[in-house]
């Protein structure tokens, strides 16, 4: 497979300005027959058409409706001697119901979905598929009206009617132009909740969630997202609703999370359906934040798109960006909002750092891919979406606002790139930090890696001054081995020794700035004194997690407990304690004398976490984080040489000792949390739910160490009575996670209660799948459950609920000292790569970070990875990853 440079990008030879497509729907059979009226692009030099196809049958081709010489050159079909103004007609037809690889036009339940991003349109008919072709569609679909009664695609439905022989048929018109990835058909047997709203501006619309006839009543939250987000991106940066009609529909099967075909979402159940029964705490912020996203996409990607795929963060990492702002700013509270930018903070680093320090490292802005799929990343997205962010607080948020309003005026109806995106943010704001330092900034798109930034601090009690050094430098990735400095801006305050906030005056600087100022570094080192400083002070860096870097400082545990007790900064605060966790497994992991079951954590340590643990007014979502321990992956992420083992054992003996020595704080925990009255899925209560869980997830591993039997008891009656999804679950995963006996019989009543819930079933292997393992009973239930009559690996919530649960999210149990995990993992990966080579490459990433892991980890894990590269006939998809892992 041949690599695609960033640097090749050159403008299409041909224009499309309309496509009229005509399907008639059949499973085993559906023709397609595309008219478009295209013309030569007179800015490049005269060449053959070249269209795109993948696994077409071609029928016909007509110029002009004259039958026309055209030739095969691989997958492309390429046609001579065209006049410079013409209409291409093309007939083919392709198999929807053999189509495991969910990209294109599929059946999922007896009913036809597309998935086009990002070149799946190929797979529809011939074409140019590429974002920066922008076409207007009239799109026709027939079918059998008892089999399909429900026909969409993007736009307005103009026409409807009978056809012969029990057929009909619906003429849909977009009327916006938009790249062949956005297109989206759906045909089947559904319902819709609908509801009109009138828009800001006065403007009425109608939107529609469409799924199963069973599922209606799943959908109300969905709607009631979708909703706010019309709502808030009016209110927020006066982009409004420019369709008539906003439809979401719900597939079981589908590659990813949801797609912002324009006017057409389609979206994974998982992030449609939820009902209190059904759904979690998290399934409900989920959805919220996912509706948001493809929403947010309708201006940042539909309206104004990337000019090729390189650009993808263009509109990724802006949407996720906005999608995070909208769930912010739906958040009553404050203290809200810093939890969901915990939260965020905690995905970019226990996902996107590994990822940037691994074989698959790339720029926010990528140089090369072979397969764009691989490239839906957690750097394009969450990375990205920090990159905006910067620049927000670059320019601060009205700045920002303005920003975004000049990109839209005047890229609307374009396909842009990162650089334009950033040029209307700067131009919008001349005298900022931005536009003074964009071309440095722009780095953050062009090179891969987490920056280091090291500081250390220096108090003059004489001068009365306080000294911050900063040093930045980035590590090498992939094909680039020196990094140029970053524009790294830096939020921070002082504490005094009573925790109270000193004021900052800069050295330098004309007014004192208050309690928290952003300092905006752009060299390798640099130092600021403050003024005026009565006493040494604990600095608090880095706050909200103002750029994503990794913060090195050495910060004495005093200086993390007064954080911990006393930083305005809710981020910092939640820091602190991450940093005295970590620091003390990474003590206990280095450690070659300590004993297997040897205390890690110290008294203070843990009086700080009872403290956080009774604290009186903090809120419940937040002590919820304070207290979860660093995660495994985390923790491995920052040593050099990882015994997967080793971290296992520390962590769960960690957890264990907070566990027994909180017991009465955390029963405490329980009994003020445990019922949070009607169930209502906002932040508030969910924290408190959530807290209540973790209480009585540490209370069955407490009673496992103690043999005491009344809280597995609690906890399972607890799980019979719950009146909630969330509640109920958090129960039942309290007994797994302890290893309780009466894990069993709840786990069996779990699936006999939901059975007929796919989405809950999901959870159900998910929960067995990346449980704690004892003794390496993990990997004998993990295959016992993909020989469960409900699992099939061709669906791919289902085949991530076991196999990705095992592989990524449960390290103790997938690296074992006998390789099984990674022998099975390869096995997985090889059967995957056959049926859907998307969601084998994701789980070919599993081992990554092979490279780190100590022997005899390191070679078996290498032997796997070489093993599925060995494979004759793999995807290019998997080929990539497993190429770059062995590279
Ligand atoms: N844009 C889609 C992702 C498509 C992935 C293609 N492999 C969903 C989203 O980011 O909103
Ligand atoms: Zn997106």
């Amino acid at each position: 497979p041949v690599a695609i440079q960033r640097e090749d990008y050159a403008p299409p030879a041909y224009w499309i300005d309309t496509v009229d497509l005509c399907f008639d729907l059949d499973p085993a059979k559906t023709r397609v027959l595309n008219r478009m009226k295209m013309r030569r692009n007179p800015e490049v030099a005269a060449q053959p058409l070249r269209l795109d196809g993948d696994e077409l049958n071609l029928a016909r081709v007509l110029v002009n409706g004259q039958g026309a010489a055209f030739r095969m050159e691989g997958s492309q079909l390429v046609i001579d001697g065209l006049p410079d103004d013409f209409e291409l007609e093309i007939f083919t037809t392709c198999c929807p119901a053999k189509n495991t690889k969910l990209m294109g036009l599929f059946v999922s339940q007896n009913t036809f979905f597309t998935q086009c991003e990002a070149e799946g349109f190929r797979r529809i008919t011939y074409f140019l598929d590429r974002p920066d072709v922008m076409a207007s569609y009239i799109v026709t679909l027939r079918a059998d009206k008892a089999a399909y009664p429900v026909l969409l695609s993007n736009g307005n439905l103009v026409e409807e009617g009978e056809l012969p022989e029990g057929r009909h048929f619906a003429k849909w018109v977009d009327p916006f132009k938009k790249p062949a990835y956005l297109f989206a058909l759906v045909a089947g047997k559904l319902v819709a909740r609908e509801q009109r709203i009138k828009a800001r501006n006065g403007r009425e619309h109608l939107l529609q969630v469409y799924v199963r006839a069973g599922d209606l009543d799943k959908t109300e939250h969905a709607m009631n997202s979708l909703i706010h987000s019309v709502l808030w991106d009016e209110a927020r940066f006066g982009l409004p609703l420019d369709l008539d009609r906003f439809m979401i529909v719900a597939t079981s099967d589908f590659n990813m999370g949801a797609m912002e075909n324009k006017g057409l979402n389609i979206f994974n159940t998982k992030y449609v359906l939820a009902s209190q029964a059904t759904a979690t705490d998290a399934d409900y912020a989920n959805i919220e934040s996912v509706v948001g996203h493809e929403y947010f996409h309708n201006w940042s990607g539909d309206r104004v798109t990337c000019r090729d795929w390189f650009q993808l963060s263009l509109k990724e990492g802006l949407t996720v960006f906005r999608d995070q702002e909208f769930s912010m700013d739906l958040c009553a509270e404050p203290s809200a909002r810093a939890v969901k930018r915990i939260e965020d903070v905690r995905v970019l680093r226990t996902a996107q750092f590994p990822e940037d320090a691994g074989p698959m490292a790339h720029p926010v802005r990528p140089d090369s891919y072979i397969e764009i799929s691989n490239f839906y990343t957690v750097t394009i997205y969450e990375k990205g979406a920090e990159v905006v962010r910067m620049m927000q607080t670059l320019v601060g948020r009205e700045g920002f606002a303005r920003g975004m309003t000049l990109y839209f005026e005047r890229h609307d109806g374009q396909a842009v790139t990162c650089d334009d995106f950033a040029q209307a943010i700067a131009d919008a704001n001349p005298d900022s930090e931005l536009a003074r330092r964009l071309p440095q900034f722009k780095r953050w798109y062009s090179q891969a890696g987490t920056p280091r930034l090291a500081a250390t601090g220096h108090y003059d009690a004489e001068a009365r001054t306080y000294t911050l050094a900063f040093s930045q430098s980035c590590p090498p990735t992939p094909g680039q081995s020196v990094k140029e400095p970053f524009v790294i801006p830096v939020a921070l305050g002082l504490l005094g020794a009573d925790g109270r906030a000193l004021p900052l005056q800069l050295e330098g600087a004309a007014q004192p700035a208050g309690e928290s100022l952003t300092l905006v570094l752009h060299e390798a080192e640099q130092r600021f004194t403050f003024t005026g400083v009565d006493e040494a002070p604990v600095p608090s860096i880095l706050r909200g997690f103002s750029a994503p870097v990794v913060l090195q400082f050495d910060y004495t545990r005093e200086q993390l407990l007064a954080l911990l007790a006393h930083d305005t900064d809710p981020f910092n605060r939640w820091e602190a304690a991450q940093r005295l966790a970590l620091g003390a497994a990474l003590a206990a992991i280095g450690d070659d004398t300590r004993a297997p079951d040897a205390p890690v954590l110290d008294e203070a340590l843990i009086a700080a976490m009872r403290e956080v643990l009774r604290h009186p007014t903090l809120d419940a979502a937040f002590k919820e984080l304070v207290l979860s321990l660093p995660s495994e992956v985390y923790i491995a992420e920052q040593l050099d040489v990882v015994d997967p083992q080793r971290v296992h054992r520390v962590r769960e003996a960690m957890r264990t000792q907070l566990a027994t020595a909180l017991f009465a704080e955390w029963q405490q925990a329980y009994e003020d949390n445990k019922d949070t009255g009607a169930y209502r899925p906002e932040p508030v209560s969910a924290g408190r739910r959530a807290l209540a869980g973790m209480a009585l997830a540490n209370l069955c591993i407490a009673a496992r160490e103690s043999g005491d039997t009344v809280w597995p008891g609690k906890t399972l009656q607890r799980f019979k009575d719950a009146s909630n999804m969330t509640d109920r679950f958090n129960a039942l995963t309290a007994l797994v996670v302890a290893g309780h006996p009466l894990a069993a019989q709840a786990l069996a009543r779990f699936h006999a209660m939901f059975k007929d819930e796919a989405l809950v079933i999901d959870k159900w292997f998910g929960l067995q799948a990346s449980a704690p393992d004892r003794d390496g009973d993990v990997l004998p239930l993990v295959k016992q459950l993909t020989r469960h009559a409900d699992f099939s690996i061709k669906n791919p919530n289902r085949a991530r609920s076991v196999i990705f649960s095992y592989c990524n999210a449960n390290p103790g149990a997938f690296h074992r000292l006998d390789a099984a995990g990674y022998v099975w993992w390869s096995d997985r990966v090889i059967e995957l790569d056959e049926i859907n080579p998307q969601v084998a490459a994701r789980l070919a990433r599993a081992l990554d970070r092979w490279s780190k892991l100590a022997e005899p980890y390191r070679s078996a894990a290498r032997e796997a990875i070489a093993r599925v590269a060995a494979r004759p006939g793999l995807s290019k998809d998997t080929l990539e990853v497993v190429s770059r892992a062995l590279a």
